[in-house]
């Protein structure tokens, strides 16, 4: 008999984000922002939406409706969910102006710290059935002058096959399709997994009925998340995807990058297999 399992909803999943992106908060809220900078930001941000209701002649109707809308986020715990799908992919393209090595891509609201440590090769914590395509990934990280960063970490996490997040659905066991893989003396790794499916933004929440209102649609293309740290080198957080895959070309995040782009082989039996490298810069 299959046990029937409550499909993961907004409660579960996107205002889970919220917990997690506090628990990963200092208890000071990070370094002091100077007023000139609290001022330079937030007028920019205001003149933005206040210019948006002059050229879209924005009613009291609709700015009721925002507020409305606001309040439902926080409500609903989806800020981070929100932001990250929205916003985070503009942060990062700034950040990524100042950074070489391997393309970076949004971290996202779904990662978790401190998971299972595992020498490559590794095989993710999985369901003794979990169902999918079974992938091996594997490749070789490195400084960007081409030395291999031996014992380098790769914190990995993905959704599964049918594209939910382990913490984030009540139905997976803790941990599942997340760990944080050792790569070995010459930098190498190889990692034992499934390919996970496209993620939907959950349409029960405010921001599932945001992308609603608009005629959008709420899906991202399937990716693998990864931290790749190395002692003395720039963490990298970014994520690959898989070449065909649907919704590539119009991610709901707009995370997508060329370079981070799979092509798995396919065995014939039922396993994929790609090789990808990292590169690291000093920090
Ligand atoms: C995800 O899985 C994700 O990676 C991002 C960036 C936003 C929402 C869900
Ligand atoms: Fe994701």
């Amino acid at each position: 008999m299959t046990t029937p399992h409550p499909s993961p909803t907004a409660a579960g999943s996107g205002s889970s984000a919220t917990e997690a992106f506090r628990a990963g908060r200092s208890a000071t809220g990070g370094p002091a922002v100077a007023p000139e900078r609290v001022s330079a930001v937030v007028s920019s941000l205001l003149s933005g939406i206040h210019q948006t209701i002059r050229s879209e002649s924005v009613t009291y109707d609709e700015f009721q409706a925002a507020k409305q809308f606001l309040i439902e986020v926080g409500e609903g715990g989806e800020w981070p969910l929100l932001l990250d799908v929205f916003v985070e992919h503009v942060v990062e393209d700034v950040a990524a102006r100042a950074q070489e090595g391997t393309k970076g891509s949004i971290l996202g609201p779904y990662y978790l710290p401190g998971q299972v440590r595992l020498e490559s090769p590794a095989t993710l914590p999985q369901r003794p059935d979990e169902k999918g395509t079974r992938l091996v990934f594997s490749g070789e990280v490195r400084a960007t002058d081409g030395t291999p960063l031996p014992g380098a970490e790769l914190d990995i996490w993905h959704a599964d096959d049918e594209g939910y997040y382990s913490g984030f659905a009540p139905h997976l066991p803790e941990g599942n399709l997340r760990g944080v893989v050792v790569a070995d003396e010459r930098g190498r790794f190889e990692i034992s997994t499934i390919l996970p499916s496209p993620y939907q933004i959950p349409t029960d929440g405010p921001t599932g009925a945001l992308i609603e209102a608009a005629g959008w649609h709420p899906w991202r293309p399937a990716h693998l998340h990864l931290l790749v740290r190395a002692d003395g080198h720039r963490t990298i957080t970014t994520q690959l995807y898989f070449a065909g895959g649907e919704w590539l070309d119009s991610d709901v995040a707009s995370a997508t990058k060329p370079e981070l782009i799979l092509e798995p082989v396919d065995q014939g039996d039922g396993t994929s297999v790609v090789r990808y490298d990292f590169t690291l810069e000093p920090a």
